[in-house]
């Protein structure tokens, strides 16, 4: 049978992208969406709806005419592009990606190929995303812009709009070459230098049109990556379905989205937050198969991230901190997943990340093929001892508190422990 890492290898295939080593160690992104849903938080005519805030259109079968109307009610004042960057930096965020068009088909930003974005045709009149551009490159932070490059529900010819418009009448090339090529080109020429582009949802696109049109873009802006959801296998790293983490390592780049709450657009009603130790957790189980998990916030409709979400990723980032080393810059852990939780490596060194400590406090390390030179915990390098029965390798850890964020022990080896090994 096919393996995990046989589907995805960057490396093996021989198509790695010359720019990515900064996204295979980055680790850590933040996803941002915000568009006129988020003005709507998820209700409709005393309406709640609950999934996704950024879906509320097609949920709700919102007119064109009626949804073009929200765009008069949108003026995101409280909206602060140095407060979003440093928020991320602040998070130990390396990379943020910000929807500038999503399925509704409304621009944030300011374009010159439909009327329907922000500047023209909201009273806030001015473009965050060139605020936002500057202040994340200010803070070191690559950029880069989410665009749903089919569905586009606000468009007679973009896809999947089906309750205005008839699908069997669409013409999807004309609405490429009319709306959504034309857009990505001013997104790729107007805001810098992008990290990523990161597409959603392909459609309507054949194998070789699809390659025609990463062509045409390439050319803009050839450093930047191109997320996998560009389709036909184009992309220039893999993302998986939206919330989910493959079970075994993987080779080459890739990266797990996840949404801090329930929804990715911003729903008044959805109070359901990770907590710091959960976002944690997550991150270390993502680094642990050997990817970067990009965790999305929700902006609301006047330009504010939430209250929890701001205070949640700041907590994450006090952590990242003082256990960075054991994230940014690793790949998948030696060791699967234990009981006590998981790993990742660097070369020689193996990063234990404890979530349950063992309640004797030794901790098993089995079937482990190198030889163990010392083990020691990652703050304040307290050396701690450990045997070697076999390939069992057990250590004795220190007093903490378990359950609350993982705890980090590092372990120095030599040897090529599997065919995984970094050494
Ligand atoms: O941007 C986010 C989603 O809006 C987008 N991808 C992430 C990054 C996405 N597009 N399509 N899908 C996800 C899959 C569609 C899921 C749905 Fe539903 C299930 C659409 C209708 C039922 C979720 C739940 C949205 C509305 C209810």
């Amino acid at each position: 049978a096919q393996t995990m890492d046989e589907m995805w290898d960057t490396r093996s295939s021989g198509k790695e992208h010359p720019n990515i080593q900064w996204f295979k160690d980055a680790k850590f992104g933040l996803f941002i969406h915000w568009g006129l849903y988020a003005k709507l938080a998820g209700e409709w005519k005393g309406k709640r709806y609950y999934g996704s805030g950024e879906w509320i259109m097609n949920q709700a079968r919102i007119p064109v005419a009626e949804y073009k109307a929200v765009a008069q009610t949108f003026n995101p004042v409280k909206f602060n592009a140095d407060e979003w960057a440093q928020l991320a930096s602040d998070a130990g965020i390396k990379y943020m990606v910000i929807t500038a068009k999503h399925h509704e088909g409304f621009a944030m930003y300011n374009s010159k190929v439909s009327d329907f974005n922000i500047v023209a045709a909201t009273p806030y009149k001015k473009d965050p995303m060139k605020a936002l551009a500057a202040a994340t490159t200010k803070r070191g932070i690559q950029f880069g812009f989410y665009y749903s490059q089919f569905q586009d529900w606000y468009e007679p010819n973009g896809g999947r709009n089906t309750w205005d418009f008839e699908e069997g009448k669409k013409d999807y090339e004309k609405y490429y070459k009319e709306k959504a090529v034309p857009q990505l080109k001013e997104l790729m020429t107007n805001y810098g230098p992008l990290g990523i582009v990161w597409f959603d949802t392909p459609g309507g696109m054949t194998k070789e049109q699809t390659q025609a049109f990463v062509d045409d873009l390439r050319k803009l802006q050839p450093k930047s990556l191109f997320s996998s959801r560009v389709g036909q296998g184009l992309g220039d790293y893999k993302d998986f379905g939206d919330s989910e983490v493959p079970s075994t390592p993987i080779k080459g780049a890739w990266e797990s989205i996840y949404t801090h709450n329930d929804s990715w657009g911003y729903i008044k009603h959805d109070m359901n937050f990770k907590t710091p130790a959960e976002i944690i957790r997550l991150l270390a189980n993502v680094a642990s198969k050997g990817g970067n998990l990009m965790l999305n916030v929700g902006p609301d409709g006047e330009g504010r991230i939430p209250e929890y979400s701001a205070k949640f990723l700041r907590e994450t980032g006090k952590w990242l901190d003082k256990n960075g080393e054991s994230i940014y810059g690793s790949t998948y852990g030696l060791v699967p997943a234990q009981p006590w939780g998981v790993s990742t490596s660097k070369p020689g060194k193996q990063y234990l990340h404890v979530v349950n400590r063992p309640e004797n406090g030794r901790l098993l390390v089995p079937g482990f093929n190198g030889t163990v030179s010392k083990v020691y915990s990652l703050i304040g390098k307290e050396a701690l001892e450990f045997k070697t029965e076999g390939n069992d390798v057990w250590i004795t850890l220190p007093e903490f508190e378990s359950g609350s964020a993982n705890t980090v022990f590092v372990m120095e080896y030599s040897g090529k422990v599997s065919d995984y090994d970094l050494n």
